[in-house]
């Protein structure tokens, strides 16, 4: 499937039709989720592809062998994308799935099962640069226009996907049950090693610290970027122009210094304030 120029509309959200589909948005709705399952929750450029690869080889225990083999994909799939079914169908043991959807398309599914969830959050200043070089490269997403026109869509919730503020506002509702983890990006970025205890504490996949160390080692930036498992250099340039950017751009935090301008930092934090202001959000980003 290809339609780069479909956008699917599912109450009030612009999906990628390259990836979507009406029915696939709402067979995710009823998905069946199994007890032993740890479903990953992003909003789009949170640190997705590193929670994959990350919970891919703590599954396996340090060995790296799947995740240098296998593309991301197809050992993490999204629940909501159009070829879901025929990847899930093959997934024998543990289960680790994908999502960007928001909560309440979920909340049924997730309610009948122990499922484990991660939500993977990230300063939204950085989400917004890193989404605006994604849509420069990524041919099944509009053109993003310039930085500031961008911005705007991005805080009026007009981006496929729809608004960060309404989907971590939901989420993060769900923060202290048990079965749930809220990591950040930045927190990945200033300790991976604890944040990879933490993982393994939190799915009950203990590991030795010679595993770990392997996990570490095979997850940091650098290390990724050259793994053509993860970094959609198999996806036709059709799909992902590699000319006009790369999918492992910069990998770091506070990028978004180096874009914002003082007036749209400012308009910016005045919006977050506004609209979190009633959610008890306790963000480990300084804004
Ligand atoms: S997507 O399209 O939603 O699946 O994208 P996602 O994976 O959520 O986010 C992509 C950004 O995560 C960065 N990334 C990393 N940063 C640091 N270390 C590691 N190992 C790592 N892996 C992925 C990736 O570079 C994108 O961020 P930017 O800021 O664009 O570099």
């Amino acid at each position: 499937m290809a339609n780069l120029d479909v956008t699917v509309r599912h109450s009030g959200i612009n999906f990628p039709g390259h990836l979507h589909t009406l029915k696939s948005l709402e067979s995710a709705q009823t998905f069946k989720f199994h007890d032993t399952d740890t479903l990953i929750v992003t909003y789009p450029k949170s640190g997705t592809t590193w929670m994959q690869e990350i919970l891919t080889i703590i599954y396996n225990d340090g060995n790296p062998q799947l995740a240098n083999t296998t593309p991301n994909w197809l050992r993490s799939p999204w629940i909501e994308h159009y070829y879901c079914e025929d990847v899930v169908m093959n997934m024998l043991h543990q289960r680790t799935l994908t999502t960007h959807l928001p909560y309440h398309f979920l909340a049924k599914s997730l309610k009948q099962s122990n499922a484990k969830v991660i939500y993977v959050a990230r300063n939204p200043k950085d989400i917004i640069v890193s989404f605006y070089h994604f849509h420069k490269m990524a041919n099944f997403l509009p053109e993003p226009g310039t930085f500031g026109e961008f911005l705007e869509k991005f805080v009026t919730g007009e981006v496929n996907y729809g608004s960060w503020f309404d989907h971590i506002k939901e989420w993060i509702n769900h923060r202290d049950e048990h079965n749930f983890l809220f990591i950040t990006y930045e927190e990945l970025i200033k300790d991976l090693r604890k944040s990879v205890i933490k993982l393994c504490n939190f799915v009950e996949h203990p590991l030795s610290p010679e595993a770990i160390d392997t996990i570490v080692r095979h997850c940091t930036f650098a290390n990724m970027k050259e793994n053509k498992m993860i970094n959609y250099t198999l996806v036709p340039n059709e799909i992902m122009d590699q000319q006009r950017g790369k999918f492992m751009r910069k990998g770091v935090a506070g990028d978004w210094k180096e874009h914002f301008t003082e007036e749209q930092k400012q308009a910016f934090e005045k919006i977050y304030q506004e609209k979190l202001s009633d959610s008890n959000i306790v963000l480990a980003w300084t804004l």
